[in-house]
């Protein structure tokens, strides 16, 4: 009987914590300790213990039928205050809270990094405000070269405006580790233009390699590798002959078009490829400029935006859709 007792305090305990509504307290009282109540069965047995034993069954019965009491008062107390004191219904199903997600601009250029990073490049950041100097004259853009026009930069003052490229990371990385180097600076850049595929903030990715020996075929190297780990084992790459006033030669990279295989289709123009990034070998002017004699290293530069690698990858046709906090657009990148 003793174990009977023990067995009905658990499971009172258990039925207790489930009620949520002060009108549930009654019938839970009843069940328990009413006329034909589970506390009340056992304790009809009484009868038929020995003399010895009956004094210890009645006290125990009563401190349980006591407790049990108490307990159903100060559960009605705590439901009442609750509801009272809040004027909140803790009865009501509880609101579905939306859960976020990750830009699917930063997924991006997490899967672009961590290609690099698996290629040996280490990540570097720099300051989003720079200074003439690092973002174009150590780029080997003089002052009037046609980079640097009024209407691509934003400039807070003379000498003083927003990165338009993250290649002054770079600049100030050679400039204080020196070489080898082999890195790659994410993040925001600004160019005043905004329109179906310009967004006046972007995101960029360059990367940078000096070291003895490099050449333009590591280059080709390394850009395959990130082409085939971005966009699968088997798509095309073709160098086209370009220039950059910060590398020389200079080349764009175009991969097959992954909409219509190579065939030709709107999206690529007809043309059976899509351009994704800008390379070359760095220039030797950009060496000087950072304390680098030239004639003792080579080194590749490439630069690709994260925005149009994000539109080709999931076929978007208009960059506003990024920036235009539409979670019905950002929300499928869950
Ligand atoms: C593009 C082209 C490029 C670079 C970026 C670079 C950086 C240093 C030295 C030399 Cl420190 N070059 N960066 C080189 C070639 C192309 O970007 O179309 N970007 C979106």
């Amino acid at each position: 009987m003793e174990r009977q007792l023990e067995e009905l305090r658990k499971q009172f305990l258990d039925d207790l914590e489930h009620i949520h509504k002060s009108e549930d307290i009654d019938p839970l009282r009843i069940q328990y300790l009413g006329r034909k109540g589970r506390l009340t069965a056992v304790l009809r047995q009484m009868g038929s213990l020995s003399a010895e034993e009956r004094p210890r069954m009645g006290a125990l019965s009563n401190e349980l039928k006591a407790f049990m009491e108490q307990s159903l008062v100060a559960k009605a107390a705590a439901l009442s205050t609750a509801q009272a004191a809040t004027g909140i219904d803790v009865t009501l199903p509880g609101r579905v809270l939306r859960r976020g997600t990750i830009h699917v601009i930063n997924q991006v250029m997490e899967e672009i990094q961590d290609i690099f990073r698996n290629l040996g490049f280490a990540v570097a950041s720099g300051p989003e405000v720079e200074d003439d100097y690092h973002n174009f004259e150590a780029l080997n853009m003089p002052a009037n070269h046609p980079a640097r026009d009024m209407q691509d930069t934003f400039y807070f003052s003379k000498g003083i405006l927003l990165r338009t490229h993250t290649s002054p990371v770079q600049i100030r990385v050679m400039e204080s580790q020196g070489i080898p180097v082999r890195i790659i600076a994410p993040g925001k850049v600004y160019r005043c233009d905004f329109d179906i595929t310009h967004s006046p903030m972007f995101h960029q990715v360059e990367g940078l390699w000096v070291e003895q020996g490099i050449t333009f075929a590591h280059l080709k190297g390394v850009l395959y590798e990130f082409a085939r780990k971005c966009f699968g084992p088997d798509i095309p790459l073709r160098f086209r002959s370009s220039f950059f006033p910060f590398t020389e030669p200079s080349a764009e990279v175009d991969m097959g078009c992954i909409i219509c295989n190579g065939s030709g289709c709107r999206v690529c123009g007809n043309t059976g490829w899509l351009e994704i990034l800008g390379c070359g070998m760095v220039d030797p002017e950009v060496y000087r400029f950072v304390g680098i004699d030239p004639e003792t290293v080579t080194g590749f530069a490439f630069g690709m935006g994260v925005e149009r690698i994000a539109m080709i990858k999931y076929g978007i046709d208009d960059i506003r859709l990024f920036y235009d906090s539409d979670l019905r657009f950002l929300g499928q990148f869950a």
